[in-house]
């Protein structure tokens, strides 16, 4: 049924340099023509084995088409497929007016960065009508969307319905956001991993947020989450969805903070409300909503060692507090799963509790909001809306497991999305590992997206190389827990990589790693001559003490009549020492220094 068709070189030359890709890999395309799907995929290609037999293009899970020109934005792929449902309607056919505040941004100035670009007309759900992936599911429909992640995953189709009809896995996917390329977020998928970016300060450029969405979708990001705050957060939005191949995620509470200057007892519900259906519009794919945070569970956070640690937990508790009322974000819950449906956009609910630090994890405040969490989950599918679950935070490696089993159990295998988890809080500069190897252990027990941590992380506002060394190390992580899980096909591309090592094909290498850059960098640094790339060697253990390389040649050795008496002798050899109790150590010596 799939056939795979290679990309035109046309395209990959007017992708934009962020997107520019290494010499071996080519960006191509599955397709599914009987149903008009086409899904990218990378293909490394390969150099020959030492003795002359060609090596299969691995083919490689791609985060993104070909790229896109910022001025311009992506084309509408899923347009088609949006209308051809007919259970949704433009604004302009209803004589509804956009609730966009772009005009408002018009008045503020910078009109040169004002979004000039393709702007699909925006639509919403006809009167009555659930256009959510999850609604179609459990209907037994089954969607283009779904068709296109199941060829991207290379699963069976009806696992793609089932899991998404049974909450279990969320396709966010905005009908605002035609420029989508279907994902899907699910334990019994390949685990995802999100990146943030953001300008708090004042320093970046719209043009710099465009640059940081290529580039981490470059590096293999699934889905990003814009945490943009200022006056250009609007705009600065059009511009990272119109460009965006992967779901945009965002927290709307962020964004009606600036509408009452930073001043969070100014908030109402429909200040809130109106910044989420602005936020829908334009076509954020999932938001991050702490409902989770009630007024009750805010004193349990009081003996923390680190309070509360979330920006929005701590302006929603913050809120709750000065005016002794409930979360409004809770009390409105049902209010926003009916605006939710209208667009399809998913929940991500917001850990607004999750512990800051290793002594505070697993503590009352975090697993309290973990009980709303699951009842909210609930209440969310009664509509038909797609959830996720956020998670920590700061664990120590084993209270991990607890964690998302306890978050499977309550929440009926709704996806759980975790920041790392930080295994240990001594490390600043390194959260990034301190962080991955928590993220490893929680989604090999079944968390299905991972959002990264930067070696920033507790520091300051990432940069461009930070955005890639999160991204890269959350790679490792998510791929270290497929692998563990057994996902189908998981190690295939370790294997190509591992045999490329062997057979001292150092490009392969290099081409066939996350990170080819520096792979080849480090070492073009000691061996940099093109002669380098083929040597049975490298710097590390030089010509004489290559283990590859004795290991080959005993291989090449190993047919000959000496070889053979060579492997008897050696057995022979290892029975008697079996036999005789096989220890390897001396009793230990009553003189001489210790090695310690
Ligand atoms: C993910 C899991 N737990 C938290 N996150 C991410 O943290 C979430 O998706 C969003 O990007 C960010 C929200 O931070 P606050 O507002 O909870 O600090
Ligand atoms: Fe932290």
């Amino acid at each position: 049924m799939s056939a795979f068709v290679p990309q035109e070189s046309r395209l990959e030359e007017s992708a934009p340099a962020d997107t520019e890709q290494h010499p071996a890999h080519r960006l191509g395309w599955v397709e599914d023509p009987d149903h008009g799907v086409r899904v990218p995929v990378t293909e490394v290609h390969l150099e020959e084995s030492p003795g002359g037999q060609p090596n299969a293009p691995v083919r490689v899970y791609r985060t993104m088409g070909p790229g896109s020109v910022p001025e311009e934005g992506l084309a509408p792929a899923r347009a088609e497929w949006i209308a051809a449902r007919d259970d949704t309607e433009t604004y302009q056919a209803r004589g509804r007016q956009l609730l966009d505040d772009g005009r408002a941004a018009v008045r503020r100035g910078a009109p040169s960065q004002l979004w000039q670009g393709r702007r699909p007309e925006p639509r919403r759900a006809k009167p009555g009508a659930r256009v959510t992936q999850m609604h179609y599911a459990r209907r037994g429909e089954i969607t283009p969307e779904m068709r296109y992640v199941a060829l991207r995953e290379q699963c069976d189709l009806e696992l793609v319905r089932s899991e998404v009809a049974a909450g279990r896995a969320i396709i966010p996917a905005n009908v605002n956001h035609p420029e989508s390329e279907p994902m899907i977020i699910g334990k019994a998928f390949l685990v995802k991993i999100n990146a943030n970016i953001g300008n708090s300060a004042v320093t970046s450029s719209i043009a710099d947020e465009v640059s940081k969405l290529h580039w981490a979708a470059k590096w293999g990001a699934d889905t990003l989450m814009d945490l943009s705050t200022g006056n250009d957060i609007h705009t600065t939005r059009e511009w990272i969805i119109r460009n965006a191949p992967i779901p945009i995620g965002t927290v709307p509470i962020y964004q009606a903070l600036e509408k009452v200057d930073g001043d969070a007892n100014a908030l109402t519900w429909e200040i809130y409300r109106d910044t989420v259906i602005e936020q829908c519009e334009q076509g954020v794919d999932y938001m991050t909503v702490h409902a989770g945070v009630l007024l009750r569970y805010v004193p349990l956070t009081a003996e923390r060692v680190t309070g509360i640690v979330s920006r929005g937990g701590s302006i929603m508790a913050g809120w709750c507090l000065a005016h002794h009322q409930e979360n409004f974000l809770y009390t409105h819950f049902d209010e926003l799963c009916e605006i939710f449906a209208a667009y399809d956009v998913a929940f991500s609910l917001g850990d607004g509790l999750r512990p800051g630090s290793i002594a505070d994890a697993n503590d009352a405040a975090q697993f309290a909001e973990l009980d709303t969490l699951a009842e909210l989950t609930r209440r969310a599918w009664a509509h038909d809306v797609q959830v996720m679950v956020e998670g920590p935070g700061h664990i120590p490696l084993h209270k991990i497991r607890e964690n998302v089993e306890r978050q499977q159990e309550l929440c009926d295998g709704a996806p759980f999305y975790t920041l790392g988890p930080l295994v240990t809080d001594i490390a600043p500069g390194y959260d990034h590992i301190t962080s991955a190897i928590g993220a490893t252990e929680i989604a090999r027990y079944g968390t299905a997206m991972l959002c990264y941590v930067t070696p920033k992380e507790h520091l300051g506002l990432p940069n461009r190389d930070d955005v890639k060394t999160g991204v890269i190390t959350y790679k490792i992580a998510a791929h270290a827990a497929d692998i563990a899980k057994g996902h189908p096909g998981a190690s295939a591309r370790d294997d190509a990589l591992s045999k490329a090592r062997f057979e001292f094909r150092w490009r392969d290498q290099f081409s066939l790693g996350l990170d080819p850059v520096t792979a080849q960098e480090f070492h073009d640094e000691t061996l940099p001559a093109e002669p380098a790339k083929t040597a049975h060697f490298c710097s590390m253990c030089g010509p004489k003490f290559c283990s590859m390389r004795i290991s080959q040649d005993i291989r090449d050795t190993y047919g000959s009549a000496e070889a053979q008496a060579a492997i008897a002798g050696m057995q022979r050899k290892s029975e008697e020492f079996l036999a005789s109790g096989g220890k390897v150590y001396l009793p230990e010596p009553t003189v001489g220094p210790s090695q310690a």
